[in-house]
């Protein structure tokens, strides 16, 4: 089933178990105003409501050049805070949801475009894409988790460097210091993306559920408390029907071998 939902900024449709959003304001670099974050809370819901994994990728040259700077200019102190906090609503949806989303990222994945890339699980980049923080040139701050979700995956000197100089990274940069976990070639990000999907999708879903909403809790836990929970969450997955149809799968002989790499 396909289907366009919301297409003034954002495109949606379903490809097999797979839920591809696509940022749809490309005149504007993708850039996110109020509007476009409520589009994308829409299609994350629908997403979660019936694919197993989604892609997001940005129409156009580039992924999301952030913040609309021109809606920004005119808020009040009490309406960045709001928006702020909508932003991190929306994005929490995403790190923390039921589904593992994947970022297509080509072109600027900048200010909170990379916010929005760090709160996916899995982010490919093509060579064409850079990675920048220019907050500090605009005269503001990170306001869309990227102080938490940013510095969390490529480190808090990373982070700092790219901030305080304006540092702009390329996808091979980016992919050293953890802002990708793949690079492509130019215009290959998204089916890359379906493939990395596709793959998670195929898990048991439980199993999906715990590696996206505990996974990064436990790594903000004591090392002893982290053990201890894992223990809970890993007995609760193992003794699921699923798990036992999927082990059993696996003892006979039903169930795919590892893709071992070949070593030539
Ligand atoms: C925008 C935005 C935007 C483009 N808000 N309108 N983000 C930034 O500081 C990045 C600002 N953007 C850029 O540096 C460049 O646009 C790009 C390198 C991404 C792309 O360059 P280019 O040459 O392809 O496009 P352009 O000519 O700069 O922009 C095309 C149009 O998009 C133009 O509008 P037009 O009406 O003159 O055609 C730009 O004004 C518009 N545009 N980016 C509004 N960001 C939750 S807190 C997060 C804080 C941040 O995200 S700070 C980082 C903001």
């Amino acid at each position: 089933m396909t289907a366009i939902a919301n297409a003034d900024y954002v495109t949606y449709e379903l490809r097999g178990p797979v839920a591809h959003i696509g940022l749809n304001r490309p005149a504007k670099r993708n850039a996110i105003s109020d509007a476009f974050v409520e589009a994308i809370a829409d299609v994350v819901k629908r997403a979660e409501s019936e694919a197993r994994a989604a892609v997001i990728y940005g129409h156009g040259d580039h992924f999301c050049a952030g913040l609309d700077l021109a809606e920004h200019v005119k808020k009040t102190p009490i309406e960045g805070v709001r928006g702020s906090r909508r932003w991190h609503e929306v994005f929490s949806k995403i790190e923390h949801g039921t589904i593992p989303y994947i970022s297509a990222l080509h072109g600027a994945v900048v200010g909170g475009g990379l916010e929005l890339a760090a709160s996916t699980h899995i982010r490919v980049a093509e060579r064409n894409a850079f990675f920048a923080l220019p907050e500090g040139q605009r005269g503001i701050f990170v306001g869309g988790g990227g102080s938490v979700r940013v510095a969390r995956v490529t480190g808090t000197a990373r982070m700092m460097d790219m901030m305080l100089t304006g540092r702009v990274l390329c996808a091979e940069e980016g992919e050293r210091c953890n802002l990708a976990q793949y690079v492509v070639e130019d215009g290959a990000a998204r089916d890359k993306a379906h493939v990395l999907a596709e793959a998670a999708a195929s898990n048991a879903e439980l199993s999906n559920y715990a590696i996206i909403n505990a996974l990064p809790r436990i790594q903000d836990m004591a090392k002893e408390d982290g053990l201890f929970v894992e223990s809970f969450i890993s007995s609760f997955t193992a003794t699921s029907p699923e798990a036992e149809e999927r082990l059993r799968a696996f003892l006979e002989k039903r169930a795919a071998r590892l893709n071992v790499p070949d070593r030539d």
